[in-house]
C-alpha cells in the first residue's frame, strides 16, 4: 500500500461528499499529502471517509481560512462556490483553485467524451456509452452523473471515457482537451449560484477549451464555441439537415434520423419519445461519430435504449388518466420539454410542479401551462412562485406533499389526460435528491392506486 510522504505540501481538500472522497483516493494513490475540510459538521462522507483514511487530517465547520491559504492548491467540490469567503480569500493570496475534473483530464491515458448543457446531458450521456459498449469499446461512464470521474480511473485499459460535466466542475477546470466537447443547450439554471445567464453560459463554454472536435445544437446559439479555431464542427437539431450536420429527414413513411442527406433510423423505431428525445438521439450520432464509433452499433444502442428512470418515465394509465414521473425535470427548461413532449399525445395535463427554485423565473411557463394543462398542483418552498404565474381564473391548488398532489389530480384528470410530476425545481427542501422525490411519487401512486383497487 502506498505510503503517504511527509511534506509541507499539503492539498486541501474541500468537501466531502461524493467528490471529495474520490479527490481524497486519488491523492492517496499518488502517495500526495491532504487536508479533507468540509463547512458541514456531518458530510455526507464522513464515515466511508473515516474508514478508509483513519488517520488523515480532517476539519469540519466554518473554512478556516488559515489551513486553505497554507495549503498548495485547493481541490474544490462543486458543490462550494468559489466566492465563498475562505476560498475567495485563499485564492486571493495566490492559493490556485482547482477541480476533480482537472486533476483527472490530467491523467486520463483515453480520450474524452465531455458532455455539459442545461438539460439531457446524463441521457446523452449514458447513451454514448452504451453506444461505445455495443461497439465492444471498453468505455468507463461518470462525473456530475454520479460516479466521480476519478473513480473511473481505478479500472484499467479503458479505451474511452464518457463524462457529464456540470458548470460547477467546469469551473474548476482549466483545459479539459476532450476529443469531443458538447453543450446540448442552455436555459437557465442553478442562477442562485450565478450573477446571471452570462455567467452560467461562460462556465458551460469552458466545456470547449482544447477541444478536437465540438458537437453543437444548431437550434440554439448559445452552445456554439466563441471563437472560430482548428476543432471540426458537427452539428444536431430536429430539422433538415445539410453538410456535416445530424437532422430529421421526412419520408412518406415517417420521420427519419439522418446524417447530412442519408437517412438512418425511423423515429418511430426509438424508444424515447418526444422532440427533445430526437434531438438527443442526434446528439449522441455526434459525439460517436466524432471518436469513430461504427454507425451500426450507434443504430443499435439508440434502437433498445429505453429511457432513464425520472424523465418523463411512463407509470402507467389509471382509470384512462396517464401517470408520468419526470422528477429529473429540475428547471424550467425540462418542465417545458416536458409539456411540449407530452402535449401533442394527451388530452390536457394536470401538472404537479414546486420545490426550490434556484432563483429562477417561472414565467415561461405560463403560455405552455395555460395551453396543455387543465391545472397546476403546486407544492414545496417556492410553490408561491409557482402560483403566481398562473392567471386568477387558472385552477392551482396549493398542497403539501406528493401523495395530496396525487390525490387532488385524481379527481380534476378526465379520461384522456395525464398527470404529470415535473418540478421545474430542485428537490432538496422535501427530499434526498431527485430519485428520492420520483421514487415517493410512484409510492405515492401505487398506494392511492391499490387503495382504490381495495
Ligand atoms: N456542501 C457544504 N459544505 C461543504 C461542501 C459541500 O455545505 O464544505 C454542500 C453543497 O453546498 C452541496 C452539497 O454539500 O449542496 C453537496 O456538494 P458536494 O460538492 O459535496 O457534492 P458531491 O457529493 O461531491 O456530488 C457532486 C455533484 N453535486 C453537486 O454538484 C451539488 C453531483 O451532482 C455529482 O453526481 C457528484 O459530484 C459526482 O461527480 C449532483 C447534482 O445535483 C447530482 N449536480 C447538479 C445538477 O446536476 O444540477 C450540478
Ligand atoms: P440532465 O442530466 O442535464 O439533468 P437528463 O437527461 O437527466 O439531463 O434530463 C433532465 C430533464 O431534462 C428531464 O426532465 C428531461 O425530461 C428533460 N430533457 C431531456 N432532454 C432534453 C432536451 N433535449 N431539452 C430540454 N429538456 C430535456
Amino acid at each position: 500500500m502506498t505510503q503517504l510522504i511527509a511534506t509541507n505540501s499539503v492539498t486541501a481538500i474541500v468537501g466531502l461528499g461524493l467528490t471529495g472522497l474520490s479527490v481524497a483516493r486519488y491523492m492517496y494513490n499518488k502517495g500526495s499529502a491532504f487536508v479533507m475540510v468540509d463547512s458541514r459538521e456531518d458530510p455526507p462522507m464522513l464515515a466511508q471517509f473515516k474508514k478508509e483514511f483513519p488517520t488523515a487530517a480532517i476539519e469540519l465547520g466554518p473554512l478556516n481560512v488559515e489551513t486553505l491559504t497554507a495549503s498548495v492548491e485547493m481541490v474544490v467540490s462543486p458543490g462550494v462556490a468559489l466566492s465563498t469567503t475562505a476560498i475567495a480569500a485563499a485564492i486571493e493570496a495566490g492559493v490556485p483553485a482547482i477541480g476533480d475534473i482537472e486533476l483527472f483530464t490530467r491523467a486520463a491515458r483515453a480520450p474524452i467524451v465531455a458532455i455539459t448543457g442545461s438539460n439531457a446531458k446524463s441521457t446523452v450521456t449514458t447513451l454514448v456509452g452504451l453506444m461505445a459498449q455495443c461497439a465492444g469499446v471498453k468505455v468507463a461512464v461518470g462525473g456530475n452523473i454520479g460516479i466521480p470521474a476519478l473513480d473511473l480511473l481505478a479500472t484499467a485499459d479503458i479505451e474511452l471515457y464518457v463524462l457529464e460535466l456540470s458548470s460547477f466542475q467546469l469551473e474548476t477546470t482549466q483545459k479539459l482537451s476532450a476529443r469531443v466537447a458538447t453543450i446540448l443547450n442552455i436555459s437557465a439554471d442553478h442562477m442562485d449560484r450565478y450573477d446571471g445567464l452570462p455567467q452560467y453560459h461562460a462556465a458551460k463554454q469552458r466545456v470547449y477549451f482544447g477541444a478536437e472536435h465540438v458537437v453543437i445544437n444548431r437550434g440554439d446559439v448559445l452552445t456554439q464555441p466563441p471563437l472560430i479555431d482548428n476543432c471540426s464542427r458537427i452539428s444536431f437539431a430536429a430539422t433538415t439537415p445539410d453538410f456535416k450536420q445530424f437532422g430529421v429527414i421526412t419520408q412518406a413513411d415517417g420521420d427519419y434520423l439522418a446524417w447530412q442527406f442519408e437517412p438512418l433510423l425511423a423515429v418511430s423505431e426509438l424508444k424515447i419519445k418526444g422532440r427533445h428525445n430526437i434531438e438527443n438521439a442526434l446528439a449522441a450520432l455526434a459525439l460517436g461519430q466524432a471518436v469513430k464509433l461504427p454507425m451500426a452499433s450507434m443504430l443499435e444502442a439508440l434502437r433498445e435504449f429505453p429511457g432513464l428512470p425520472h424523465r418523463c418515465q411512463w407509470l402507467g394509465n389509471f382509470g384512462g388518466v396517464d401517470y408520468y414521473n419526470d422528477s429529473k425535470g429540475t428547471n424550467v427548461g425540462a418542465t417545458l420539454a416536458a409539456l411540449d413532449g407530452l402535449a401533442g399525445c394527451v388530452n390536457k395535463l394536470i401538472l404537479i410542479a414546486g420545490g426550490v427554485g434556484k432563483g429562477a423565473d417561472f414565467s415561461a411557463l405560463t403560455k405552455p401551462l395555460l395551453k396543455s394543462c387543465r391545472a397546476m398542483l403546486v407544492l414545496g418552498e417556492d410553490a408561491d412562485l409557482l402560483a403566481a404565474i398562473a392567471p386568477d381564473d387558472f385552477p392551482v391548488l396549493a398542497v403539501d406533499s406528493l401523495l395530496t398532489a396525487l390525490q387532488q389530480a385524481r379527481t380534476l384528470a378526465q379520461a384522456g389526460d395525464a398527470v404529470l410530476l415535473s418540478p421545474a425545481c430542485a428537490s432538496f427542501d422535501m427530499f434526498a435528491g431527485f430519485e428520492a422525490r420520483g421514487d415517493a411519487f410512484i409510492a405515492a401512486l401505487t398506494k392511492i392506486m391499490g387503495d382504490a383497487n381495495d
